[in-house]
Order: structure tokens, then sequence, then C-alpha cells
């Protein structure tokens, strides 16, 4: 697929130092630019996303948005959107979206992203894949040249049954990567449960990823696995904020 980079400055003020929380909110408002009345949207998770989510608020209380459903991509999401009131649906009752709005933890040049530190990769990963358009929103630091290789986490959602065995059976398979699989905690050192009552295993990997559908396939294929951080081929648009400005990557 051809890939156009947009930059759209003008370039802000090298004097101005925009914190990375600023230079998410941008991003995400301007992804918010790209939402219109009576669409179905799927509101993402991370510091990200809730700008974006927060915005959508604030447009349908100034009335400049109107008959919004949401679909939220964590417990989180969504309530935060309760809180604001955006109207919500599920999957079930809307299995087509015109529009998601959401985080990465890395994006390659091909557009492809490493999700799921936050812990909501399969409810993203379901919303976003029936979305017509799945619009990725993040501050410059999240861009890599290939996915795995910035010595944070590839996350792997699986079954807490017998959870060492699937880690172990992961470690293994990226063993020539110097993989070393852990088992994700909570802030009280206990398991961390994702959304869907399962556990995340993170994988640290001293090399980048080579073939990267390769590797999905291969841990799609260990029983005890749910899902994995990585979404290939999904983002149709990519808004970066960086101090220079926004950048617009289309597929
Ligand atoms: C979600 O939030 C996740 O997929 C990703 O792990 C995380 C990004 O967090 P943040 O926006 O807080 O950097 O999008």
């Amino acid at each position: 697929a051809s890939m156009e980079a947009l930059s759209l400055s003008p370039p802000m003020s090298p004097t101005v130092i925009l914190t990375q929380d600023e230079l998410k909110k941008i991003a995400a408002y301007k992804a918010v630019e790209f939402v219109e009345s009576g669409m179905v949207l799927g509101l993402g998770t991370g510091s990200t996303a809730k700008h974006a989510v927060d915005r959508i608020g604030d447009l349908l209380r100034q009335g400049k948005l109107t008959n919004i459903v949401g679909i939220p991509t964590s417990k989180k999401t969504q309530e935060q959107a309760l809180s604001l009131d955006i109207p919500l649906s599920d999957l079930d009752s809307h299995p087509a979206i015109d529009l998601a709005i959401d985080g990465a933890d890395e994006v390659d040049p091909h557009l492809n992203l490493v999700k799921g530190r936050g812990g909501s990769l399969l409810r993203e990963k379901m919303v976003e894949g029936a979305c017509k358009k799945f619009v990725c929103i993040v501050d410059e630091s999240k861009l890599v040249k290939h996915l795995g290789g910035s010595g944070l986490a590839l996350p792997v959602e699986v079954v807490p049954f017998c959870w060492k065995f699937t880690a172990n059976k992961l470690q293994n398979l990226f063993e020539r990567s110097g993989c070393v699989a852990k088992l994700r905690n909570d802030c009280e050192g206990k398991p961390f449960v994702t959304d869907n009552g399962n556990y995340i295993v993170d994988l640290y990997l001293k090399k980048e990823l080579g073939d990267l559908q390769i590797a999905s396939d291969a841990i799609l294929r260990i029983a005890g696995v749910v899902e994995h951080g990585m979404f290939l081929d999904m983002a149709t648009t990519v808004i970066v904020a960086g101090e220079l400005g926004i950048t617009i990557k289309n597929k």
C-alpha cells in the first residue's frame, strides 16, 4: 500500500517546549476532527485516547456533534464515556464501526503497531478490527523503525490456567531474539487481570521482530494465548504530534 506523509506545519515556535501530554492532546484533538455527527465510534484506551474521548464529550455537550454512538475498548473508557454522557453500545449491536481513535505504544513506518501496554489489547483489537477507519494517535516518542526493538515489551494476553506453561512456550518461540517472558503484575504485586479476566505476559525482546506476520501467526498458534499486541495492517491513519508540528500518515 502506498503511504503518504503529510506534514501539517506551520512548525511550532522552537522556544515552546511542549510536554508529552500536550503532544498527546494535540494528536487526539486532530483525530477528533475526523468525527462526524451520526457516526458509530470506537473509543480507545490510554492517556492519549483519553483526550480524544474528553474532546468528543465536549463537542457533544456543546451540540457541535450529535447522534454519536461510542463503542468503548475497556471498562475504564466505558466509565469515562459514561461520565461525559456519551451514548454507548457494543459490537454485538454495532458490528460495523465508522471510525475508531486510539493510541499505541510503537508505530513502525508501515503503520504496524504494538499496543497493549495499557492492558486493553483484546477489546481494542476486536473494536478496531471492525472499523472502516482506525486513526491511531501518538506523540513522536512512539515511532520506531521496527516493532519490538524499543526495549519495551510486546504484550500477550493469556488465560490464567497454567500461565507459566504458556509463558515458557512464548519465551521459547523467540529464544533466538533473547526473549524474556514476564507475567505482568499490578501495583500490589498481584497478577494484573485484564477486563476479560485474563493475564498479560510481556515479551521482552533483545532484537526487533523479523517477519511480523510469521511472528503473529506463531504466537496465536500457542494454546493458552488469547491475543497479542501486534496490530498489523490495521491503522488506516496515524497522527503523530511532535515538537515541530503534526504529521498525518495515511495507508
Ligand atoms: C492504548 O493505550 C494501548 O493500546 C496502548 O498500550 C496504550 C498507549 O498508552 P498512552 O496513550 O497512555 O501512551 O492505546
